[in-house]
């Protein structure tokens, strides 16, 4: 059904359903949720499945033809009047960090899905064609690279690469797809990726920035460069006792000298610099034996790529000089990379004007987290919408947003995937 020509304009005053929005969230929350208050839903377990399985459910009652890819990203299509026209995206992810919260990744497939469903109840037919997405495997919790879905349709790396990537069990990822049912026959980009014209997602900020400044939208410009690292230190087993303190080759000591040197590296290129050692496995992790391994990840992140090489240089000679001092081994592995991204002008402005319309207060952020838009940014133009989190927390079960906010930054998403879709006359 198409809108009558004098109903168009009527659509500026088309606004979400928030109290559905806020439900859906609580609702999905449900599928891992922890003690605390978080959800815990790592990518590709049974979880993830579940909650893939209620999106999909949701999204086919509002309407959509759905079609999964060999990388399990999910794509619910809305068709517009013409079809042949690129379509507006939106979307982000639903596995979570082990001690995730409700929002993170789960409000933008949300605040799509509610996109879509506030045009099929005002009887809003687009020009172009809609796509809502869950992407596979965001936040490279379990299983690296970070971004596995989204990456994959975007070609930065191999569909092969990310299948062949395996959990600390040494569960790979083209098991744990199949395991779940979510290893789709949809073909992985270059065949999928020349539809799409113009990609949007919306996100908590998971920093202090918006709520410091008592503003609700983020007109996300850019978001930082990532380089992740695998790290082996390799000592030797001993006794605690009878061996000598000048004698020992105790990895978790130089492991303590690195995790030091990855703060100082991201100190010495403040203020837009990070760094951090998210995880560390002693080995054998006993409390009278001399550490023989450690195993631990580094996280770096810059706003320009020239900081981001030199702070790889830093930890490359950081990790040798823990070694030598330490009389142990080392192995670097890179994990992750990729460059500070900015985002299109074009789609940043309809982010803003779609903030000004609503009469929302906003200002521009740069992301420090990594999202799928990310990478969509390679293949079409993207943009991000922020809106705050209380007291900046994410990756942490006590995450939480306000509704009010949340479902103005829904508003946004409507009105700017409005603006790219145009509607059908
Ligand atoms: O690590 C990140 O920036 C995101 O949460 N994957
Ligand atoms: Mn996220
Ligand atoms: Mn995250």
């Amino acid at each position: 059904m198409t809108l009558a020509a004098n109903a168009v304009d009527s659509l500026a005053d088309l606004r979400v359903d928030g109290a559905r929005l806020w439900q859906s969230l609580m609702d999905l929350a449900r599928i891992g949720a922890t003690d605390k208050g978080g959800v815990c839903r790592l990518a590709l377990t049974d979880l993830d499945r579940q909650g893939r399985d209620l999106f999909s459910d949701w999204a086919r009652q509002a309407g959509c033809e759905l079609r999964v890819d060999a990388i399990g990203n999910i794509f619910a299509r809305r068709p517009g009047r013409n079809n042949a026209l690129p379509a507006v995206m939106t979307g982000s992810h639903i596995d979570t960090q082990p001690t995730g919260g409700k929002f993170d990744g789960n409000y933008g497939v949300l605040a799509g899905l509610e996109v879509l469903r506030t045009l099929n109840d005002a009887g809003v037919q687009t020009e172009a064609p809609l796509e809502l997405v869950v992407w596979t495997n965001e936040e490279g919790s379990r299983f690296v690279p970070v971004m596995m879905g989204s990456g994959v349709y975007a070609g930065a790396f191999t569909l092969d690469h990310a299948l062949g990537q395996r959990d600390r069990d040494g569960v790979s990822v083209r098991d744990a797809l199949a395991a779940i049912g979510y290893a789709g026959a949809a073909a992985v980009p270059p065949l999928a990726r020349d539809g799409v014209g113009a990609y949007f997602e919306a996100h908590i900020e998971q920093g202090p920035v918006l709520e410091a400044a008592d503003t609700v939208i983020g007109v996300v410009t850019a978001a930082l460069g990532q380089r992740w690292y695998d790290v082996v230190l390799t000592g030797v087993e001993a006794h605690a006792g009878p061996t000598p303190m000048p004698l020992r080759r105790d990895a978790l000591l130089a492991a303590s000298d690195l995790v030091r040197a990855v703060n100082d590296i991201a100190l010495a290129h403040a203020p837009n610099a990070r760094g951090t050692v998210g995880w560390m496995d002693v080995f054998p992790n006993s409390r009278n034996v001399i550490p023989g391994r450690v195993s631990l990840s580094v996280d770096l992140r810059a706003a320009d790529d020239a900081t981001l090489s030199a702070m790889d240089v830093a930890l490359r000679a950081a990790v040798d000089a823990a070694a030598r001092r330490g009389g142990v081994s080392a192995h670097v592995e890179q994990v992750v990379y990729f460059a500070p991204q900015p985002f299109a002008q074009a789609l940043v402005q309809a982010v803003r004007d779609g903030a000004r319309d609503l009469s929302l207060s906003a200002m521009e952020v740069v992301s420090g987290a990594g999202h799928d838009a990310v990478y969509m940014a390679r293949v079409a133009p993207a943009a991000m919408i922020f809106v705050p989190c209380k007291d900046g927390i994410s990756h942490n079960e006590i995450e939480d947003a306000r509704p009010d906010h949340l479902e103005a930054g829904c508003n946004v998403l409507l009105r700017a995937m409005l603006a790219q879709a145009g509607v059908a006359a």
